[in-house]
């Protein structure tokens, strides 16, 4: 999947990609910076506190979904209990909402192989101590990986069908045909029959207006804006730029037509900002007008429409989904065909 930059994995790959990242994106126009520029230390801490926010009702909505459903969803998952499941979660993090899964599939058929994969060590060290410590009857197979590009590593055990797990509203961080790629790769890898359950975030709705997901982007606490920031305090630290962080401003705005939030951060003055020769090329002048942004963030929004057409364009078919009473987000299952 040449479209979707590779996440890296080590810290020389990581500098050199961070390095070549920011020069293709900043010297672009319009500018730009990939998401997963975010998640460095501080920005993985700062993504956990978003999580709490009163106003990001995301992740609270999903684990309550799971929380309502988890045996439903894992029945269905298996045929009506007819199968056994192996579970693999594609960029599990700490896996926190997990857990409500993992308890209904030891339930369902005695004990579980779970295998999450992720690019941060660290986070799946947490998930497994996690996981192991409070849900007896999991065996966790962690795998450092970056599903986006690499294969996933299955560990196949015969009777046994997988169930993938894509949930967190991850899969909205990808352009439409982004998303497309990414879910062929891993149907690439599944067998007819075998299950994968995705958690989405949903657009405006009768009971959910545009202003209740803005809100999601620009809290009061100003933990998103922190959170967008970041990112040019990791350049700051990581290629020595010089960006004044009080120069930018956090902007969070609904994109109807393409059906998501962009966040930017605004350059409030005209300045110019340098960034010191590195592994990727010479030295960078960066001149930027009032109000010129930094375009560094997609989250795609769907509804049950565009989400079925998503998994059919990558061989999938809906076998059910799922709901909070207010309609903000969908779980959705679906089989490979
Ligand atoms: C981790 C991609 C699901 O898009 O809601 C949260 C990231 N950005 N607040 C999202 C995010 C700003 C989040 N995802």
């Amino acid at each position: 999947m040449p479209s979707i930059a590779a996440v890296p994995e080590t810290v020389d790959a990581t500098s050199h990609a961070v390095a070549t990242e920011v020069r293709a994106g900043l010297t672009a126009s319009p500018r730009t910076l990939s998401p997963w520029l975010f998640y460095d230390e501080a920005g993985s801490r700062l993504f956990e506190a978003i999580t709490e926010l009163p106003e990001y009702y995301l992740t609270r909505t999903e684990r309550d979904i799971f929380t309502a459903h988890a045996d439903e969803i894992l029945w269905e998952a298996a045929s009506g209990g007819r199968q056994k499941l192996t579970l693999i979660e594609l960029g599990a993090g700490t896996a926190t909402k997990t857990g409500i899964l993992l308890a209904a599939a030891v339930r369902q058929q005695g004990s579980v192989v779970y295998q999450p994969v992720d690019v941060s060590e660290s986070a799946l060290v947490m998930a497994s101590e996690n996981i192991s410590a409070n849900i007896p009857g999991v065996s966790v197979r962690s795998q450092v990986a970056d599903y986006t590009t690499q294969a996933l590593p299955l560990d196949r055990l015969a009777e046994f069908r997988t169930l993938a797990l894509y949930i967190g509203s991850s899969i909205g961080n990808f352009s439409p045909s982004d998303a497309v790629a990414l879910l062929r790769n891993v149907r690439a890898q599944l067998l007819p029959g075998d299950k994968l359950l995705v958690g989405t975030d949903l657009g405006p709705g009768k009971h959910k207006s545009a202003a209740t997901l803005l809100a999601a982007y620009s809290d009061a606490a100003g933990t998103t804006a922190a959170f967008n920031r970041n990112v040019l305090e990791r350049l700051n630290r990581e290629l020595g730029a010089d960006f004044d962080l009080a120069a930018f401003e956090h902007k969070a705005i609904w994109n109807e037509s393409h059906s998501r939030i962009e966040m930017h951060l605004e350059s409030r003055c005209r300045q110019q900002v340098h960034v010191p020769a590195n592994s990727a090329g010479g030295a960078l002048r960066l001149n930027f007008e009032a109000g010129e942004t930094i375009h560094t963030e997609n989250s795609y929004k769907f509804n049950p429409v565009s989400v079925e057409r998503l998994l059919r364009s990558a061989d999938f078919a809906i076998s059910r989904s799922w709901q909070d009473d207010q309609g903000l987000f969908a779980v959705t299952l679906a089989t490979a065909v």
